[in-house]
């Protein structure tokens, strides 16, 4: 059974600020000198309040989550990651899963930054993963506008393991055109790394198992404790001014639902991959897993509070607000860049991809699948390179699943009822009500989409970058290690 952190103090520690990465040295490529970084996954001492004791956690540096990756838009950067870690598992390993069958090691890793466009030998495909002591080398060229993404691990068969362990951390590109907005910036900027997790009193990490001999594979993780930079309810001391928050949902399964305090004024300027076209003025804030958000919080009003951010009802992050007046000269513009629509006109081809599962006789999901066809298949989704696509998400679960395409920005068009029942008889799309159009907070660049229950969730791709073998998935973990990921395919241009 896990521990009860609701006994712990919240509020008694300082929210840490991730470190960010220095390079080791410099390597050329396309005739420029470029930052080349050398990263360690290894197992640490961690711990995430100071009443519970450091445990185990396997991270990309001396603490969790991983340092930073500071970038900028057109400077590429290389990097080796070098897994050093322990040739044993820590976490239950699923052997009947794909990808980790009797004879496969126990350990293995490999690295996608999430919503990076990038050449795919270093995408990080999930069946190229390598071991400890062995290390890959990948170039990331940045050539994409400024977002926030993040680095975590993708290894086939037991990546909700090895995230759940600690293997994550955040990769920021910024941009002159953002910089020219004079958003808060510096000491003002804050990256707030969201993830549930459990523990035993004596402070390691508690992830479940099904109780199913040999099966251990959970279909969702959910944790008992919300981690804030890797700290259980820590604070953070703000002066009365304006604050950027990148926020990332770095959780397993948990939808997060985050209700900013009252009497704070909260704008969301960017979503997945960037600024929005104008700033949507938020009292809460929705993550599925890998989403994020980036905003700005005035505490211009609440001098001298202590103001708790709250995931539904349980306090996560406490705000102490200084005193007296601060001279504040950043600002949020009206307008923040042009995000231009893709037209639905422009698109060669519709798919229509249900998201489905398998269930055991007991009624217990036992594997999920993507349009009824798991991994091993040839792939099927095979966009030609610089060519559009509408994808309609055909959703006949119970669950909203956060569908995220490697390589690739995209919008969202709508989501719409459909009757499920006849979709599963007969395989034809009835639809129920209106389509409704996305959310004004989802309304920018996305690389990660909620799929809701019961809808078809349309989106409008268009596949730029490079050709080659990438994937598509689900962000619940637990789904994309057990059949809910399949490859994509991106075939080059006609010549
Ligand atoms: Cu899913």
């Amino acid at each position: 059974m896990p521990f009860d952190p609701g006994t712990l103090t919240p509020f008694l520690d300082p929210l840490p600020r991730p470190a960010v990465a220095r390079p080791a040295g410099f390597r050329p490529a396309g005739g420029r000198n470029l930052p080349h970084y050398r990263f360690t996954m290894r197992a640490i001492a961690h711990q995430v309040h100071r009443d519970l004791p450091a445990a185990t956690w396997w991270s990309f540096g001396p603490s969790f989550p991983g340092p930073t990756i500071e970038a900028r838009r057109g400077e590429g950067v290389w990097v080796d990651w070098i897994n050093a870690l322990p040739s044993t598992h820590f976490l239950p390993v699923d052997r009947t899963l794909d990808g980790a069958g009797p004879g496969v090691p126990e350990v293995r890793t490999v690295v996608h930054l999430h919503g990076g466009r990038v050449p795919a030998a270093s995408d990080g495909y999930p069946e190229a993963w390598h071991v400890p002591g062995q290390s890959h080398r990948d170039f990331y060229p940045n050539d994409q506008d400024a977002a926030t993404l993040w680095y975590h691990d993708h290894a086939m068969g037991i990546h909700r393991l090895n995230l759940f362990a600690g293997l994550l951390g955040l990769y920021v590109i910024r941009d002159a055109e953002e910089e020219a907005l004079r958003l808060p910036a510096g000491e003002y900027e804050w990256p707030l790394i969201l993830c549930d997790r459990s523990f035993s009193r004596d402070g390691r990490l508690f992830y479940p198992t099904s109780g199913l001999p040999g099966h251990p594979w959970i279909p969702e993780y959910f944790g008992n404790a919300l981690l804030v930079n890797g700290r259980l309810a820590p604070y953070l001391e703000v002066a009365p001014r304006r604050y950027r928050f990148r926020l990332l949902n770095a959780s397993n399964s948990r939808f997060l639902h985050l209700r900013w305090p009252e009497g704070v004024t909260v704008l969301q300027i960017g979503t997945d991959q960037g600024l929005l076209p104008a700033p949507v003025a938020v009292a809460s804030t929705h993550l599925a897993p890998a989403e994020r958000a980036d905003v700005v919080a005035d505490f211009a009003g609440c001098a001298g509070r202590r103001l708790a951010m709250r995931n539904d009802l349980d306090g996560m992050l406490q705000f102490r607000v200084g005193g007296g007046v601060v001279r504040d000269e950043s600002r949020v513009p009206d307008r923040l860049r042009d995000v231009p629509r893709l037209r639905e006109a422009d698109a060669v081809r519709t798919r229509t991809l249900t998201l489905g599962e398998v269930r055991h006789m007991n009624g217990t999901p036992r594997r999920m699948l993507l349009n009824g066809t798991p991994w091993s298949a040839p792939a099927t989704e095979t966009p030609a390179l610089g060519t559009t696509e509408i994808w309609n998400l055909v959703n006949v679960t119970e669950d909203s699943h956060p569908i995220h395409l490697h390589l690739v920005r995209f919008q969202i068009l709508d989501r719409r009822p459909f009757d499920v029942f006849q979709f599963r008889t007969e395989g034809t799309v009835r639809y129920l009500g209106p389509s409704e159009p996305p959310e004004p907070s989802e309304a920018g660049w996305k690389d990660t989409v909620r799929a809701a229950p019961g809808m078809v969730t349309r989106i409008v791709i268009r596949f730029e970058g490079y050709a080659g073998r990438y994937v598509w998935h689900c962000h619940i973990l637990e789904h994309s290690d057990n059949e809910m990921m399949r490859p994509l395919d991106v075939r080059p241009s006609p010549a």
